[in-house]
């Protein structure tokens, strides 16, 4: 049992007294409540609790489930993990649903030739994967086999090792369809792929595309709401008045995908005003004068016309900024306006990276900060044996030479299922088919496959494509390796088996990589269990598994950050790049350049924009019967429409439209609001669900990646996901 768990039983052994306590000072707080509700359950004397990880999406928060007989009674956000900070947001207690779902995968599946699946063997699905694998492997080398996965705290390890094993360099996250444009497009700048805005401490921020309040991460919620307290100028750019409003002093709205012309403009101002740091800039940049000589074109004036917002006001901002800095920061983001969005999303990335620099705001309070983090150490060769790294060369390496290795360029590999290079795909924990761009597309280079393996908890779209679908347990009932997470205080956290299996023939992603990889005869490279493995792993960092499972969380308090430190830039020239050589030799601009989207309306098309919502996570949680009830008590799957627009359409609040364009047309109701840009069509990013075996989620909205065309990104390979434009019309009009 955990630390947590002890503390909040002794609560209970007082808790009448803590209840008088709460009722005298007038008011029962969230926290509290959900304690004394803690309490009565265990009063009960049935419940066993355990620290985990939700795995609803990619924050990973910590928690501690309560088990009664045998069944997941409740979840509690543990205070202790870092981005949980004692809250779970809707998705992570709906999500939990997922153990108990009626629509699970429970046994290993195989497509016959009538193309429906029949449940077989797990020996049988092993031998006839792995006996194709490797003869396509004999056939035409290692290269033609690919796995795309979403990193998850095992599944990122054994995927890998797996593929290692086999001797395949085509190792790839979901990160084209995420934020592989903006990572790559910063490390060409600064040598990372991500920072921090310490928005807590800082004078101003903006988001550029980054919604906290839809696209939630408990703890940057608690901050936000800090700042805004603390008096921070927090402005959000965004071609929709998102829901981070609450905390926001300011609505920017932006054309979608102009982003780019907007970081220029308050450069240029900068620059022109001389008000940026030139000590700083002297100190640490590489290129500026060619930079600089450049960006003199790129006035307040110019960049209204492609952004749309007044000249003044970008002049406004900028010089707001500088009487701010260095306590102020444009937010790294995540992916909205520039992580896998646009042709120009790379160089987005870049010139925020360059304005940030002009702020001098690296590692400076309030500023943008460089946080630390742990990683295992070295582990005992003999028992857990490194594997030799493949030879060749991942496939799109050569071709988007900017796309960071570790996420690789999905979508280049589908292309490359589609024609023939890559013959055999395997899917951990993600639903390609549905997400990373173009659906039809999609379906048709994953039908092309020789073998499509896909390991999931329900038949997604993906699954739906594939040969073979292979039953994971969910992470409810599963342990995994331990999760580093990087921060002010760097951390350790441990997602730990909550329940017992509830299909007794799913199995955990450890087992299946291990037993595969035996079949396909590299099973030397398995002879550990993750326990083993994960103990290891904490000891080579002076912890234990025993220790981590008692208190969820271990802080590395020896490494943490602090204030005012110049990093070393992991850069060619080992300073922060206005220009790159790299880029140049991508086929792009040394320094960060204007560079149109691809696709621009005109006349009435409008641009197509997705966005997460609260309650919903990618494809993954449509089904989930909680969260979709909450969809349609509040009409949650209608398209934004700017009330102008719609008056010009004849289309009023709530009527059923038809958006339609070269890949697809589909129906769905309408918002009609002032909260969004007149050039845009907001989607919301989860519904249009094809796979009739999720009962609660088929064909329950719209799907954006229907409407996206196939195309990748120059240089960067990403998946331009908002390269979309559509028309709308009312229903019998
Ligand atoms: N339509 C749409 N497309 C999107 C997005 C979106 O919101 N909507 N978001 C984009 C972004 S930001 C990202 S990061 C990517 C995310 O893309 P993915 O990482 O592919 O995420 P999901 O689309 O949620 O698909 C996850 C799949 O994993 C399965 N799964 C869930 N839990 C488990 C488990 O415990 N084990 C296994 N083996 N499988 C499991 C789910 O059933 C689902 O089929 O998608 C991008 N594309
Ligand atoms: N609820 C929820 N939260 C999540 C997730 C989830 O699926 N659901 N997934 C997690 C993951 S993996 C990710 S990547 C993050 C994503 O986190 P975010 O990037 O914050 O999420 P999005 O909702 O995709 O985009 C944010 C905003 O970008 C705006 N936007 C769209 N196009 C443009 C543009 O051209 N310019 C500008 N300036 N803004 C634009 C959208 O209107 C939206 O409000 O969320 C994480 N948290
Ligand atoms: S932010 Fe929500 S969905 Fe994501 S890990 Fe945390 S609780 Fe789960
Ligand atoms: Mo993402």
């Amino acid at each position: 049992m955990s630390e947590n768990a002890v503390t909040r039983r002794s609560f209970l052994a007082g808790s009448a007294g803590a209840a008088a306590l709460v009722a005298g000072a007038g008011y029962l707080s969230f926290d509290a409540w959900e304690q004394a509700h803690a309490d009565e359950q265990d009063a009960q004397g049935q419940t066993t609790t355990a620290h985990s990880l939700c795995n609803a999406c990619s924050t990973k928060c910590g928690f501690t489930a309560y088990v009664s007989d045998g069944r997941l009674s409740k979840l509690i956000g543990d205070r202790d993990h870092p981005y949980a900070q004692g809250k779970l947001c809707a998705r992570g207690y709906g999500y939990s649903q997922i153990a108990y779902s009626e629509d699970r995968l429970t046994d290993p599946l195989k497509k016959m030739e009538d193309g429906k699946f029949e449940a077989i063997s797990w020996e049988q699905a092993y031998s006839e994967i792995a006996d194709k694998l490797m003869s396509l492997i004999d056939a035409n080398g290692p290269e033609v086999v690919a796995l795309v996965q979403d990193p998850r705290p095992s599944g990122k390890y054994y995927t890998k090792r797996f593929m290692d094993a086999i001797g395949s360099p085509n190792f790839y996250t979901h990160g084209a369809a995420c934020n592989l444009s903006k990572e790559s497009g910063f490390t060409q700048v600064i040598g990372k792929g991500n920072y921090e805005s310490d928005i807590e401490n800082a004078k101003m921020v903006m988001f550029i595309g980054r919604s906290y309040a839809d696209a939630i991460r408990p703890s940057s919620v608690i901050a936000l709401q800090k700042a805004h307290e603390n008096g921070a100028k927090v402005v959000i750019v965004d071609p929709r008045c998102n829901n981070t409003r609450i905390f926001a002093d300011e609505w920017v709205p932006i054309n979608p995908g102009t982003d780019l012309a907007l970081v220029l403009a308050m450069s240029q101002v900068l620059v022109r005003e001389g008000r940026y740091d030139k000590e700083y800039v002297a100190e640490n940049v590489s290129g500026f004068d060619e930079w600089a000589a450049q960006v003199v074109e790129y006035t307040p004036e110019w960049a209204e016309k492609q952004t749309g917002i007044p000249a003044n006001t970008i002049t406004r901002l900028a010089l707001e900024f500088a009487d701010a800095a260095p306590a102020a920061s444009i937010e790294p983001s995540w992916r909205g306006a520039f992580g896998c969005a646009y042709q120009n999303s790379g160089e987005t990335a870049r010139a925020i990276c360059v304005f940030n620099t002009l702020l001098g705001c690296w590692n400076q309070k309030g500023g943008a900060l460089f946080t630390p983090s742990v990683s295992a150490g070295k582990v005992d060769e003999e028992k857990f044996p490194p594997v030799p790294k493949p030879e060749g060369k991942q496939l799109g390496a050569a071709e988007y030479p900017l796309a960071l290795a570790g996420m690789g360029s999905n979508v280049y590999a589908a292309q490359q299922a589609k024609e023939g290079a890559i013959k055999a795909m395997i899917f951990y924990n993600s639903n390609m088919a549905a997400g990373y761009s173009n659906t039809r597309y999609l379906a048709e280079a994953l039908e092309n496959l020789e073998l499509c393996v896909a390991i999931d908890v329900q038949m997604s779209e993906t699954a739906m494509l594939a040969d073979y679908v292979l039953p994971e347990c969910s992470y409810l009932e599963r342990m995994e390796l331990p999760e580093f997470i990087g921060g002010i205080v760097p951390a350790v956290a441990l997602r730990d088996q909550v329940i017992e299996k509830v299909h007794p023939n799913t199995k955990s992603v450890d087992e299946i990589f291990c037993e595969l990889a035996e079949a396909c005869g590299v099973g030397q490279y398995f002879g550990f269990t993750v326990e083993e493995l994960a103990d290891a792993q904490l000891q080579s960092v002076g912890l234990s598994l025993d220790a981590l499972k008692t208190t969820g969380v271990a802080y590395f308090s020896d490494k943490e950050f602090s204030y005012g430190k110049t990093p070393e830039w992991k850069t060619p020239t080992g300073k922060i790049q206005f220009t790159s050589e790299a880029v140049e030799a991508a086929g792009l601009p040394a320094a960060p350049m204007w560079m149109e989207p691809a696709v621009m309306p005109i006349g009435l098309q409008l641009r197509l924009v997705g966005g997460k919502q609260a309650i919903h996570s990618h494809t993954q949680t449509a089904n989930i019967e909680d969260l979709m009830q909450i969809t349609k008590d509040y009409d949650l799957t209608r398209v934004w429409i700017n009330t102008d627009v719609a008056e010009q359409l004849g289309i009023a609040d709530g009527d059923e439209v038809e958006v339609s364009n070269e890949e697809h047309t589909g129906r769905c109701r309408a918002k009609v609001t002032q909260r969004i840009n007149p050039t845009a069509l907001y989607m919301p990013s989860h519904y249009g669900c094809s796979s009739p075996d999720q009962h609660t989620a088929y064909e329950v909205g719209l799907r954006q990646m229907d409407f996206v065309p196939f195309r990748i990104e120059p240089g960067y390979g990403a998946a331009c996901t908002q390269e979309a434009l559509v028309s709308v019309k009312k229903v019998g009009a």
